[in-house]
């Protein structure tokens, strides 16, 4: 027998508990772990499934704009790693990687350039060896739609479908900004109101963690199941 919960219980018990507290008070969430561990990810998908959550125009550009320098850097750090692995020399499309060199952002030029490089052995190799340096995990899912992300239409609509809507949410989750400083958001989750602080993982962001431990009801402390095969951003030999 379990003391400390209820035979009656399930999660109605929690829920009135929790309910009974969200009268009066706002229910504080510390979200730690380290860079990239996916903190924000986690913020994002709560904003989606809770907070009735659809991009404005303006967050639209900046988004759009965070996903194309993620393709962009991190084809690019293919690229040199590929070169690093001794593997570039046999590269077939040697055009598309010149190119690429020079990118900045993204159009359907650079796009099929994406896409012939994405396709090649040798890039596939490298990216097969990805636990040997830092690239994006999520950079598979933005190389895989290149089509769709290198369109000029991409995001800049004067109306979206349904179907579009639920693509960019899904751009949007996968999209990557290291968090600097401290975000708080609050989000009413079943007329509880959550106030969701989300801080910077990376080293140097570490020191602003501490002020928030004693005002906080909850710290939810978030881990990447891959992070036992990646490198560390901030020293890409060594492994997390
Ligand atoms: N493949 C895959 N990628 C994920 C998943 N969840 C998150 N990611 C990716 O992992 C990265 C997590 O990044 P963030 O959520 O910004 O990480 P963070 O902990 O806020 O990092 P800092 O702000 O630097 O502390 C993003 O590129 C996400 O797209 C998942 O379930 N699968
Ligand atoms: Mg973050």
């Amino acid at each position: 027998m379990n003391l400390f919960v209820p035979e009656t219980s399930d999660d109605k018990y929690l829920q009135n508990i929790l309910k009974g507290r969200a009268q009066e008070h706002t229910i504080k969430l510390l979200l730690l772990g380290i860079g990239e561990s996916g903190k924000s990810t986690l913020f994002k998908q709560l904003k989606i499934l809770y907070g009735d959550y659809e991009m404005s125009d303006s967050e639209m550009e900046e988004v759009r704009s965070v996903i194309f320098s993620n393709i962009v850097d991190n084809m690019q750090i293919l690229l040199a790693q590929c070169n690093e692995f001794g593997l570039s020399g046999e590269l077939i499309h040697t055009d598309a990687w010149k190119m690429l060199r020079r990118a900045a952002t993204i159009d359907e030029e650079i796009g099929a350039a994406i896409t012939s490089l994405w396709s090649e052995t040798k890039i596939q190799e490298t990216w097969n060896r990805r636990s040997e340096f830092f690239v994006l995990d999520s950079a598979a899912y933005f190389f895989d739609n290149i089509a769709r992300i290198s369109a000029p239409d991409y995001m800049n609509k004067c109306s979206y479908s349904d179907q579009d809507k639920k693509q960019y949410q899904q751009d949007f989750l996968y999209a990557r900004t290291q968090t600097k400083n401290v975000h708080v958001e609050r989000l009413k989750i079943n007329d509880i109101r959550f106030e969701f602080i989300d801080v910077g993982g990376q080293k140097s962001e570490r020191r602003r963690w501490i002020p928030f431990f004693g005002h906080v009801t909850v710290v939810l402390f978030v881990v990447s199941l891959s992070d036992f095969d990646t490198a560390v951003p901030e020293n890409p030999g060594i492994n997390r």
